[in-house]
């Protein structure tokens, strides 16, 4: 059965001038994104399969999407991986999973839901060797395994990851929740990818516990890899205790893997944004690179209504932590998608007013180096309107260390999310405050002094909101220097 995304000719020419939908970030053809999975980089290519409804731009009814870059940049969408097989354990969802390289053979190790139950299934590449790895063959054992392990009461149980150690035998962390305690990320064994034997969590977090970060009451989408000469277990803690609404983030940990047990020496928040459920590959040059799901910040009428929803970061690259600090920087290929350049160097700055960068628009990477003075505060302005009734602002406080994306006048839209984020970013005296913004149209990646992300997502009304500024209050901040290239697409054939 071939699935395709629901786009019509209608649908395609809508997508095509909504101007809040991103030019140089991954999505799908239409319709709903969430979750990367299956990420592996296979014969030259790098292959991102994704949670997708190709029907609705609302989370349901999940399939894997698939799409294959040859220069971590530029993407070609493949036919849909996977689909529901009906009267099957995946008969509710393909939800989501890994890829790994069996001797040769590409198999995807997912979710598969049949109500109420979540179960690990397999699928193989049914041609191992079309570089596109098109067509996908579900195991007829599925659910590998069967049930989830005896004794325990699970918020939930779902999203396996898997790796292979020197001496052939697979491991899996198996994300988790156990009632009354917290998440966990639970360690599997097997010789053969289909019998697999359960050993025990490789850490239970504690639902209470609010410092150094809170790790909620189920661990979505657990991955463990390591890192220099540490390890990091990486997790989408999701919290959902009524009548609070459910909230997610995504935190990590590094710390020690000894084979069973995970034990963490520092924990945080991989991204204070609407960043949620990242996965990475390690590719062939040994680059650790993660992607994570965007989430949208209107409502599922307006997603419904545009007809697609969803947006996959860039890749970021990491790298060994410094302090507990995981290094996180975008991919370096991205710079092929740079355009016209403006420069600026040594400006002084002493007003809230924004002061013209020389550049504005909606694709634009930015690249500013603020070395500290006696300013308050220093930043940026995006998408701002000739009048500032639109406008955000990225905003940096020296003497607290605190870096805010003020989404206040976003947009004039008040349906729209406009609430804040904020983080802490100390920095060693005479550090400069060095700021990567990826602007592309409704979304905003932050990536700050290469140590912390900070993503979201804005929906200006006006046509007119593309004014870039610098601002700085409360006192005089020099601008070192000051970067803004326009970036072009990533659909080789816009
Ligand atoms: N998304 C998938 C689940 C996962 C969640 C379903 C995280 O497998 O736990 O779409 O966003």
């Amino acid at each position: 059965m071939l699935v395709q995304t629901r786009v019509d000719d209608a649908l395609r020419a809508r997508l095509a001038t909504d101007p809040h939908r991103p030019r140089y970030h991954f999505m799908p053809p239409a319709q709903w994104m969430n979750d990367p999975n299956g990420l592996i980089h296979w014969r030259g290519q790098y292959h991102l399969f994704y949670q997708h409804n190709p029907a609705s731009a609302q989370h349901a009814d999940m399939h894997w999407g698939h799409a294959v870059s040859a220069d971590l940049v530029h993407w070609r969408h493949l036919p849909i991986a996977l689909a529901p097989t009906p009267g099957g354990p995946d008969q509710d969802g393909v939800f989501s999973g890994c890829a790994v390289d069996n001797d040769g053979v590409p198999t995807l190790v997912y979710t598969g839901v049949r109500r109420p139950d979540q179960l690990v299934c397999l699928a193989t590449a049914a041609d191992p060797t079309d570089p596109d790895l098109v067509a996908w063959r579900k195991d007829p054992g599925n659910p590998v395994i069967p049930a989830t392990p005896p004794g325990v009461e699970w918020v939930a149980y779902r999203d396996p990851s898997v790796w292979r150690e020197a001496d052939g035998t697979w491991y899996m962390v198996h994300g988790a929740g156990i009632v009354g305690q917290g998440g966990a990320a639970l360690l599997y064994r097997s010789t053969d990818l289909t019998a697999w034997e359960y050993l025990a969590p490789i850490r239970v977090g504690d639902v209470e516990r609010r410092e150094p970060i809170w790790t909620g009451s189920m661990w979505e989408c657990p991955q463990l890899f390591p890192l220099g000469d540490t390890h990091v277990l990486l997790i989408a803690a999701w919290f959902s205790d009524p009548p609070r609404p459910s909230t997610h983030h995504a935190a990590y940990a590094v710390g020690a893997f000894d084979g069973r047990r995970f034990t963490p020496t520092h924990e945080a928040i991989l991204d204070v944004g609407v960043l949620y459920a990242p996965q990475t590959l390690r590719d062939d040059a040994g680059r650790r690179i993660l992607w994570g799901w965007l989430r949208e910040g209107r409502s599922e009428e307006a997603q419904v209504a545009a007809g697609w929803s969803g947006v996959m970061s860039l890749p970021w690259i990491l790298t060994p932590p410094t302090d507990g600090l995981i290094g996180v920087a975008p991919a370096p290929e991205l710079a092929s998608l740079r355009g016209a350049h403006t420069h600026l160097a040594d400006l002084a700055l002493d007003s809230d007013t924004p002061q013209p960068l020389g550049a504005e628009g909606d694709c634009l990477e930015l690249a500013v180096e603020f070395a500290p003075g006696d300013a308050a505060e220093v930043g940026l302005s995006l998408r701002r309107s000739p009048d500032g009734a639109e406008e955000t602002r990225i905003l940096y406080a020296f003497a607290s260390g605190r870096l805010t994306i003020d989404r206040s006048r976003s947009s004039a839209d008040p349906s729209v999310d406009r609430t804040p984020h904020a983080a802490l970013l100390p920095l060693a005296p005479a550090e400069t405050l060095r700021l990567r913004v990826f602007l592309d149209r409704s979304v905003i990646e932050i990536f700050a002094n290469e140590r912390l992300t900070l993503t979201t997502r804005i929906y200006p009304t006006r046509a007119d909101s593309l004014g870039i500024g610098l601002v700085a209050s409360g006192g005089t901040a020099l601008v070192r220097t000051a970067d803004a290239w326009q970036m072009g697409t990533i659909w080789p054939d816009e």
